[in-house]
């Protein structure tokens, strides 16, 4: 049987996970679609092969044909989305955030455990990503012994006007606040934020680039640059320095080219481009998950943890100090 999928929110990540479920993975097909926008929801719809559409949260959750929800509205409506389906009973897999607020995403965490079914998956995809899998491998192999440092970067060739200093935590540094720690397999205790000087591509609105310092609990540090007006590509890098061996995340493969004076390897210009397979394997393996009742990702909790971290480095860009990052334990439910 086929999971029966509801997607919510149809703009560009919304139309992109449509004509991946629809016309890209197995064993799902999508079967309704909406949005707040009349005239997006029914554009949706057509691009899902005339499926139903809705445009209110209640009624394609509650459909009776729905067996799950995908989530791809603006983070400040997720919590609705996210709240109707537990209440239904129904699986759910949305984009990050998972909620806008630490305080909304312990509500869902809360909401989720009351039902007593693991029913919510966060789409942080970097944890599908074959380089940072790679990685955790050879971390968890343990013959590098224990990581000390780990050194990032998250580079946008540029943003648009409207992105500003937090959005640098909330939209950007939260790919690496979830992936980072399942990476090294621990917990985050504080956050540090410097500011360099800024770049001459930035707006007032907006410092960058930025170095994030998260310090964790066994006492590694992890230094991020986030530089979104950096100009020359998408660039994440990823280094972990361990007692006894450095292992260095590959970046995907292109041609090196000889032209012109140069030899010359092309850097990725696009996040899309740069996660398409994470987001096919991802999705992949919730809707497989989701058919036997099982939430193999991110969780809830998980969120919870990205959206407490991201509080406190915002907190700390402002601030300059070092911020404590406090989460309490994993309740037992998550560790099934
Ligand atoms: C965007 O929303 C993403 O998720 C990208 O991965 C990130 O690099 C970019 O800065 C964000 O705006």
């Amino acid at each position: 049987m086929e999971l029966r999928i509801g997607l919510i929110g149809c703009g560009a990540i919304g139309k992109e996970h449509i004509k991946r479920l629809q016309y890209k993975l197995q064993r799902c097909r999508i079967v309704a679609v909406s949005d707040v926008l009349e005239s997006g929801a029914k554009a949706a719809a057509e691009l899902a092969g005339g499926v139903k559409w809705y445009m209110d949260v209640p009624s394609i959750v509650n459909d009776p044909e729905v067996d799950a929800v995908v989530v791809c509205s603006p983070g400040f409506a997720h919590k609705e989305a996210i709240l109707c389906a537990i209440e239904a009973g129904k699986p759910v897999f949305t984009e990050k955030p998972l909620a806008t607020t630490a305080a909304d995403c312990r509500e869902i965490v809360e909401a989720e455990m009351a039902s007593g079914k693991h029913l919510v998956q966060v789409g942080f995809m970097r944890r599908y990503d074959r380089g940072y899998n790679q990685v955790k491998q050879i971390l968890d192999s343990n013959e590098f012994g224990a990581p000390l440092i780990v050194k990032c970067t998250h580079r946008n060739p540029e943003v648009g006007t409207n992105y500003d200093t937090p959005m640098a935590v909330h939209d950007t540094a939260i790919h690496e606040i979830d992936v980072l720690h399942w990476l090294i397999d621990d917990e985050y205790v504080s956050a540090q934020v410097l500011m360099p000087k800024t770049t001459k591509y930035s707006h007032p609105a907006l410092k960058d680039p930025q170095i994030m310092l998260l310090k964790t609990k066994s006492g590694a540090i992890i230094d991020l640059e986030v530089f979104v007006n950096c100009k020359f590509g998408y660039d994440i890098n990823c280094e972990v320095i361990c007692e006894e061996g450095v292992v260095h995340m590959p970046a995907p493969s292109f041609p090196s080219v000889r032209r012109a004076g140069y030899y010359a390897t092309p850097i990725e210009q696009s996040w899309i481009n740069r996660f398409i397979d994470s987001y096919d394997v991802e999705l992949q393996n919730w809707v497989d998950c989701a058919k036997r009742g099982a939430v193999e990702g991110p969780t809830a909790w998980d969120g919870y943890v990205a959206a407490v971290t991201a509080d406190a480095l915002v907190k700390a860009q402002q601030t300059g100090a070092e911020e404590p990052i406090v989460t309490g334990v994993m309740p037992a439910f998550y560790r099934q």
